[in-house]
């Protein structure tokens, strides 16, 4: 979980070098190479430092990777401690809020000495912001909202972050003598967008030794609890990390309860309660005699009240133990369903890679196509591609094509709605290339029928394929923009454009909830990771999962369909 530290304390190096007016350069490349570490939070950093690989890391140069030494031996690095001292109390706090970027926290802590959340929300509320250099109602309207949202989402962690955490956990429980069974539980095995917190389950004959190994992980920045077959972390990250050993006799059944949701054990329960049972985090009991009748594996559980296995990504209690008692649970798609990636950058624009390598990987990953959908000309800002650079994008594909023999690479884009809703690329332009993908980046803050209208007008174009990441929001960053996505639905449908589920962490756009809806709608997805590096292919997983909350099946899947088919399923021109 190295990885995700340094990460932080290079985004925070950057921010510092903001503040002070640093050199734009130097500090997109502390960014760049903070993404980096990020996309590849499952590798072992310290492994890599031993096999002398640091610098293969894209953006890691020599410079960064001495820091990266640095971090790993001292837990610091100089540069940033250097920085830290030089900046004002409760700088770092004052930008971490959405709205507030180094130089609005310079103002606010120079001329209001604010030091903290708490006091910017008083003096935001108190309207002592607008008025200072620069600084406008809106500002505050913003700072406000701001606030909010921030207070909202560190509540809770998304769940690659959690998921890649817990996974470490495990890995390091799993090298203590007498650890057995071991399984993540909780929102996390129900694979929700966000969690609160990580829970584990073990079984184990030293129970002593594992909650000792646990408490001493290297991750560990604070222990909260620690008993005989219970202790709680907080990890470096800040996610509060839980184990529970239980008895080998009663592992399916606390499983089955810490997994939860709470409205799904509710209603097991209440099945159980008719049935003259009981059903607790230890078993499943009769009630007159206390004979206990299941408890050892989950299946056994659900045996009990005539129910199949149901996946944990479906326990919410919204429908799937009635669908499971009719025998009417859906076959949930899997991530070895998957055919292909359909939106992929590769360095034609902002992506970091060739498309040749990423073809490779693709292959490498048993895919038969992939998409590259690099930006249109507007997006400057990513690198979009004019038409004239499509052109020599559309020939080199091409060529390359003819080299590749075990997989198809599609000439795409992910062309851009504009502000009317027209496309960045004419007709003419679109009709050449394989695969398009329209998507919204600008004008967020426009009203719910324009954007809606946007994503229509779009939608109606007979050469869109799919719409990307429908509702706009990412994590921790911003909320979903104002679309009327039943309205969406049933143009998607009439129109045979598919929508897509937006792999990208950050992203899980469409949603769990949204991709039933649009199911039930008789729309068609696409599952793509919008890849800017080679490492974010294997994202891919995080969009199936959203797919299995939704209920998704493989037949609702554009991209499980081999080639030939799936050129037939996609919207005719
Ligand atoms: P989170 O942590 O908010 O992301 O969501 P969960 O589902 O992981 O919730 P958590 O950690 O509070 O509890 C883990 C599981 O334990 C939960 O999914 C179901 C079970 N559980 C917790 N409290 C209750 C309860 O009061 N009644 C029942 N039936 N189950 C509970
Ligand atoms: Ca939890």
């Amino acid at each position: 979980m190295k990885n995700l530290e340094l990460a932080k304390v290079l985004n925070q190096i950057a921010d510092l070098l903001e503040i002070k007016e640093e050199n734009p350069f130097r500090i997109r490349a502390y960014r760049k190479a903070a993404q980096n570490l990020e996309d590849i939070s499952s590798e072992d950093l310290e492994k890599l430092v031993r096999e002398d690989r640091l610098t293969e890391i894209p953006g890691i140069g020599h410079d960064l990777a001495l820091k990266t030494k640095e971090f790993l031996s001292t837990g610091k690095i100089k540069l940033h401690q250097d920085l830290l001292k030089k900046t004002p109390a409760g700088f770092l706090e004052l930008i971490a809020v959405p709205g507030v970027g180094p130089k609005t926290a310079k103002l606010l802590s120079e001329k209001l000495k604010i030091k903290d959340i708490n006091q910017l929300e008083r003096y935001a509320a108190a309207h002592k912001i607008a008025g200072l250099p620069g600084l406008k109602e809106k500002t505050e309207e913003n700072i406000v909202k701001g606030i909010e949202f921030l207070k909202r989402t560190r509540e809770r962690t998304p769940l690659a972050v959690a998921y890649y955490t817990a996974n470490h956990v495990v890995a390091q429980l799993k090298k203590i003598s007498g650890v057995n069974k071991i399984s993540p539980a909780g929102s996390l095995r129900r694979m929700k967008e966000t969690v609160r917190d990580i829970d584990i389950l073990v079984t184990s004959v030293h129970p002593k030794k594992v909650m000792d190994g646990f408490v001493n992980l290297s991750l560990v920045q604070e222990v909260l609890a620690h008993g005989v077959t219970k202790a709680s972390i907080r990890s470096s990250e800040g996610i509060q990390i839980d184990l529970r050993v239980v008895e080998p006799s009663s592992f399916g059944a606390a499983l089955a309860y810490f997994t939860g949701s709470k409205e799904h054990n509710i209603k097991l329960r209440k099945m159980a309660v008719k049935k003259g049972l009981k059903i607790n985090e230890y078993g499943v009991f009769r009630v007159k005699s206390g004979r206990k009748i299941a408890g050892k594996t989950e299946s056994g559980i659900y045996e009990i009240f005539g129910l199949p296995f149901i996946p944990p990504e479906m326990r919410e209690d919204l429908g799937e133990i009635e669908a499971g008692l009719k025998g009417k649970l859906p076959g949930l798609i899997e991530m070895g369903n998957i055919k292909g990636d359909l939106h992929v950058h590769s360095d034609y624009s902002d992506g970091a890679d060739s498309v040749e390598d990423i073809a490779r990987a693709c292959q490498k990953m048993g895919y038969q196509y992939v998409a590259i959908c690099d930006h249109s000309q507007s997006l400057s800002i990513a690198r979009g591609l004019s038409p004239k650079e499509l052109s020599k994008k559309i020939d080199r594909i091409k060529k390359l094509n003819k080299k590749l023999k075990k997989i198809r690479v599609l000439v795409g884009t992910e062309v851009d709605i504009l502000g009317d809703g027209s496309l960045d690329y004419k007709d003419e332009i679109l009709k050449q290339l394989d695969f398009v993908i329209a998507a919204i980046h600008t004008g967020f803050k426009q009203t719910e029928k324009q954007l809606t209208d946007r994503t229509v007008k779009a939608m109606k174009n007979r050469y869109v394929h799919a719409i990307a990441h429908p509702t706009g929001r990412l994590m921790e960053v911003r909320d979903a923009y104002k679309i009327d996505l039943e309205k969406i639905f049933k143009v998607a449908r009439d129109t045979n454009t598919a929508l897509e589920i937006n792999a990208f962490p950050a992203r899980l756009d469409l949603n769990d909830r949204a991709c039933q809806r649009a199911k039930e709608n008789g729309v068609r997805l696409v599952i793509s990771t919008d890849s800017h590096t080679i490492s974010q292919l294997n994202n891919m997983f995080f969009g199936v999962s959203v797919a299995k909350r939704g209920w998704l099946e493989k037949k609702d899947i554009l991209n499980t369909l081999p080639l030939e088919k799936f050129f037939k399923a996609i919207k005719h021109r």
